[in-house]
This record gives structure tokens, sequence and C-alpha cells, in this order.
């Protein structure tokens, strides 16, 4: 692994919050092991191995009945450690790939019948090079026949940018970490403003309130980011999801204690329906369908 990197929480603590019955972990990676599953010639980083059994002991930890395990980039478009994962999760986890354009029918069948439903663009330069949006709206069209929907990460610099892109997509859209807003500019300013506005006008695209770790400038307990996520289950309790991001790729200011991001659950969400929804609900709609009520 690099020399500066952050090796997951060995002992988290277990969270003093509950979670309600059947909540989904809805971002969390699976690296390695790399003897088995070798990272990508072309990755960013080199992280520690932080495989589905640890990934599976962390979530009975916690309290999570299932996850949804996202392709980070270390292991760039070879999916084999995360489908390894979902085939020994016994229906517990789904998948979220990262796909070339040439993708093969039958893998996008046989990554179906594994527990896939999503693809994942990127756009965080310090973790990938740039993919033409052509592509992507290719990749797009073809998961959206296998009933898929696209997770995008990016910047809330490139929004802007961004936003005709997104708009175009046929799918459900799933932003990862709320769209990684700068914090120190304050949850009213016309940055942070503009991806609610982009929910608003878009009843398809869904985001993750996840990584105060990530955003934060304050450190714990993460004051800073409270406003961010707050705004967003409040005004889209309907259309949020949250996870661990364990095991927490390319963390620099220090590691977080998993059972404490749980603590941190009811201070965005105080209310036990709408813990329900974004834990619970949302998550089971959207990767288990066929396990939701109608
Ligand atoms: C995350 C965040 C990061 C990394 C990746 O795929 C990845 O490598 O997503 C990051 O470095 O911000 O969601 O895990």
């Amino acid at each position: 692994m690099d020399a500066d990197w952050l090796v997951f929480h060995p002992d988290p603590k277990k969270p003093d919050f509950r979670l309600p019955a059947g909540a989904v972990d809805a971002h969390c990676h699976v690296f390695g092991p790399h003897t088995r599953f070798p990272f990508a010639p072309q990755r960013k980083y080199t992280p520690c191995d932080a495989d589905k059994n640890q990934l599976f002991a962390l979530r009975d930890h916690l309290g999570f009945a299932r996850n949804v395990i996202v392709q980070a980039t270390c292991h760039g478009q070879d999916n084999r450690a995360l489908l390894d994962a979902l085939d020994a999760a016994d229906g517990r986890a789904r998948g979220v790939v990262s796909l070339a354009p040439e993708v093969s029918e039958q893998t996008l069948s046989d990554m179906t019948e594994r527990g896939v439903r999503a693809v994942r663009f990127n756009f965080v330069r310090r973790l990938v090079e740039k993919t033409p949006h052509h592509i992507f709206h290719e990749i797009a069209q073809r998961i959206s026949r296998f009933g898929w929907h696209v997770v995008v990460y990016f910047e809330a610099s490139d929004l802007d940018e961004l936003a005709p892109f997104l708009a175009a997509l046929p799918t459900p859209v799933v932003v990862d970490h709320m769209g990684r807003p700068d914090v120190t500019k304050g949850a009213g300013h016309s940055e942070f403003q503009r991806f609610v506005r982009l929910m608003e006008e878009h009843e398809n695209i869904w985001t993750k309130v996840t990584c105060p770790e990530r955003l934060s400038q304050s450190g714990p307990p993460y004051d800073d980011v409270l406003p961010f996520a707050r705004t967003l289950v409040s005004r889209f309790p309907q259309r949020v999801l949250w996870g661990t991001d364990w095991p927490h790729p390319n963390m620099k200011s220090h590691m977080p204690d998993d059972g404490a991001l749980v603590d941190y659950i009811p201070r965005i969400a105080p209310d036990p329906a709408v813990q329900r929804t974004l834990l619970v609900d949302n998550p089971m709609r959207l990767y288990w369908p066929e396990e939701t009520p109608t």
C-alpha cells in the first residue's frame, strides 16, 4: 500500500444509535486481497487489502442487514473482487461496477444475475483519466435495458459543466457524497444551492448523504457537514441514501471510527420515520425492488 495510506479503524465502537431492522450500508468497497484480485495497473493509489469477510464482519458489528458495494478506482474495470463479494453475500449485497463500453451483453446479464444493479461514472480527476461523455451515454443506454441505474462521483466545482450530461441520463442517477460540497463555503453558497436545484429539477436524481469525515474541515464530530446533509435529507427524503464508505480510501487527515459514523445518522435525520426511509426504504427500492412492497 502507499506509504501514507491510512488503514481502516481496527476496532470501531458499537454504535449508540440502533439502526432500524433491515438497514442498508449503501456505499462501501472491497479492496483485494491483492494476491487474489490484483489492483489495476492504471490506479492512482494503492490501498491496504480490505476484503469481503472484513466488510461482512463490520456490517454485522454495526447492525446493518445489507451492503451496496461500489467498485473503487484502484480495481479499474476489473470487477472480480466485487463480484466475488456479491457471490459470498447470500443475497445481502448488491454491486455498482465500473465498465468499458465494449462490455458484452452476456457479461451484463451475468452481472445482473450476481447482484449488480448500477454502473459508476467517476469524474474526480485525482482518481481517473477523463472519459468522453458520449462513451458514458452509450454505457448508460446499454445498462438501462437491464434495469440498472447510474452512480456518479464528481466535485462540486464541476457540477455546472456536468449538469447537462447528468440531466440527459436515461436512468435514476445517484450522486456520491452530496456532490462533494466545499463545506467551508457554507450550505447557503451558490455552489451547494446549484446541487439542491439540480435535485429539485430532476426527480430521477438521488444522493448519498455520506462522508462527513471526507468533507469536513473541522474534523470529528463533523459539525461543519451537518447543514449540508440535513438540507438534503429534509428536502428530498425519498431520494437519499446512507453508507459508511468503508474502508475510507484516500483519507489523509484521520481515519473515522465507523461506529461513530453510524452515530452521526440521527444528527442528520432526527425523525425515526425519516431514518427508516433513509436506511431501509430508499435503498431497498433502488437495489432490492423485488422485496419492496408496492
Ligand atoms: C469513495 C471516495 C474516494 C475513492 C473512490 O473509487 C475510488 O477510488 O471512490 C475518494 O478518494 O474520494 O467514495 O470511496
